[in-house]
């Protein structure tokens, strides 16, 4: 596929504001003769050799002044990110510079990138497939260790790759079955049932083996929400502040001191947890604390893990018993619930957890800094359950590369059904057939145009 575009598109690639350097990039058939007449140095841009860098300055349009002394970097079609003739100008930072040379280079005929547009171009040109493409926004985006690491696989290939060897199964079994269709008159069977259902079954795991690593790679793109809650005065802005290393939030004897929802993030074991320090939960007279609890319960909702704190000080009484047990219903029994057991160098009373049903749970104190290895060691466990620190299996972080393979499943079960009740192979082909195309959306290779324009819409101008 070769879909060089006409216009040549002009970005600056790097971040608006005072720093070192600014790249701007042109891509397209006119890149060279564009940069070479805004440009003056000891060669004609348009003679230079691909992947060659070449010191000049940029100069005022009547060539009278310069704006800027930069390097030159140069790439041949279709040896470039785009596929097409790329030169990206090192100029020096800062707000002014880069915009100048931008408005030149437009006067010079550059039209304006869309986000994304670069890397669209990549993909129209066969450089990147879809996955891929969205790898390079993952790994601009990553946070974390795990993300980036994620980011590099997709961008690698490997899950491209590995769709693929799934696709070629579908396909083989596709053709089988449509060409058992041709035979049909004479009664020819190429495979028998329980051949055909037997490759259908081994395909399916391998299509939901990589459709449930997205429930701890969601968490590695996305990071882990975790709600700290609990009964005012429980120690939750105390933990926040173990957690973060600093005094973030305010801690005081005073019940109520937590209104507004306090959010900070930490990397533990290369995965971002974004903790949310709520206000206490209690029947309160005062408005604004009313409207914390509103929060915090609104929070929970959203969390992917839910932190209970418990101040094991007090006696841990049927009010707290039920408060517990309300939160649980109204969080939905989808959050893992882990309960802290608080102030352990001044815990007073016994009680067991274990009979109101609950299994998670981890004794710390605050104050000495007790247990918080202990916990960290739990909220990663608790999202990432099949954690492997070594394990290089393909994993999905992408909920579009989720819904494709779910849709996938669903027509590759339907034609299950269809073989095992002895109906027809055409029918089994045809459910198939959408089962390969959803597959095909992951790469790219049956995504509609719509589908493409907003997944690049979303990349950063210049990328
Ligand atoms: N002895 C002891 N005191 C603690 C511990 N953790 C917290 N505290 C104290 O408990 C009190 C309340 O702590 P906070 O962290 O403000 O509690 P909170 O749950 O955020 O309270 P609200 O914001 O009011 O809902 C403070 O006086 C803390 O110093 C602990 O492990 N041991
Ligand atoms: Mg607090």
């Amino acid at each position: 596929m070769d879909q060089l575009s006409q216009h040549t598109i002009a970005a600056i690639a790097t971040p608006i504001g005072i720093g070192g350097i600014s790249v701007i990039r042109i891509s397209g058939p006119n890149a060279f003769t564009i940069v070479n007449s805004v440009f003056k140095g000891s060669i004609n841009l348009i003679d230079a050799a691909s992947h060659t860098i070449h010191y000049g300055n940029i100069m005022d349009p009547d060539g009278s002044s310069i704006v800027d002394t930069v390097l030159v970097s140069i790439f041949h079609n279709p040896n470039s990110y785009t596929g097409e003739n790329i030169v990206e100008i090192s100029s020096h930072g800062g707000y002014f510079v880069s915009q100048k040379i931008l408005s030149l280079l437009h006067s010079a005929g550059a039209h304006s990138a869309k986000p994304g547009e670069f890397t669209q171009r990549a993909f129209l040109n066969g450089k990147l497939d879809l996955a891929q493409a969205e790898a390079v926004a993952d790994i601009i985006h990553s946070r974390s260790e795990k993300s980036h690491k994620a980011s590099v696989m997709q961008l690698s290939g490997r899950l491209s790759k590995y769709v693929n060897t799934i696709r070629d199964q579908l396909l083989n079994l596709c053709s089988l079955l449509e060409l058992e269709l041709d035979f049909s008159q004479e009664g020819i069977e190429l495979a028998t049932k329980e051949d055909v259902l037997k490759r259908l079954t081994s395909i399916e795991k391998e299509i939901k083996n990589l459709s449930d690593s997205y429930s701890s790679g969601k968490f590695v793109r996305e990071g882990v929400r975790v709600a700290l809650i609990g009964k005012p005065n429980a120690g939750k802005s105390s933990l926040l502040n173990i957690l973060l290393g600093e005094e973030r939030a305010i801690v005081s004897e005073i019940a109520g001191t937590t209104r507004d929802v306090i959010e900070e993030s930490i990397i533990l074991n290369g995965l971002e947890f974004v903790f949310f320090d709520t206000a206490g939960l209690r029947e309160s007279y005062d408005t604004i604390e009313q409207e914390g609890v509103r929060r915090t319960l609104l929070n929970l909702k959203q969390a992917n893990i839910a932190l209970f704190i418990i101040d094991s000080s007090h006696k841990f009484s049927q009010d707290d018993i039920l408060m517990l047990k309300q939160i649980t219903e109204s969080a939905g029994s989808q959050i893992p619930f882990l309960i802290c057991v608080n102030k352990t160098d001044i815990k007073n009373h016994a009680f067991s957890l274990s009979d109101l049903g609950i299994v998670r749970s981890v004794e710390i104190s605050c104050k000495l800094s007790l247990g918080i290895d202990k916990l960290k060691k739990e909220l990663v466990n608790l999202s990432l359950p099949n954690h492997d620190a070594n394990s290089s299996s393909i994993v999905i972080t992408n909920i579009r590369h989720k819904d494709a393979l779910t849709s996938s499943l669903n027509s590759l079960q339907k034609a299950k059904k269809t073989i095992s009740d002895g109906l027809g192979g055409d029918f089994a082909a045809v459910d198939l057939r959408d089962a390969l195309n959803y597959l095909g959306e992951i790469i790219g290779l049956t995504t509609p145009d719509d589908i493409l324009n907003h997944i690049f819409g979303k990349f950063c101008i210049g990328k």
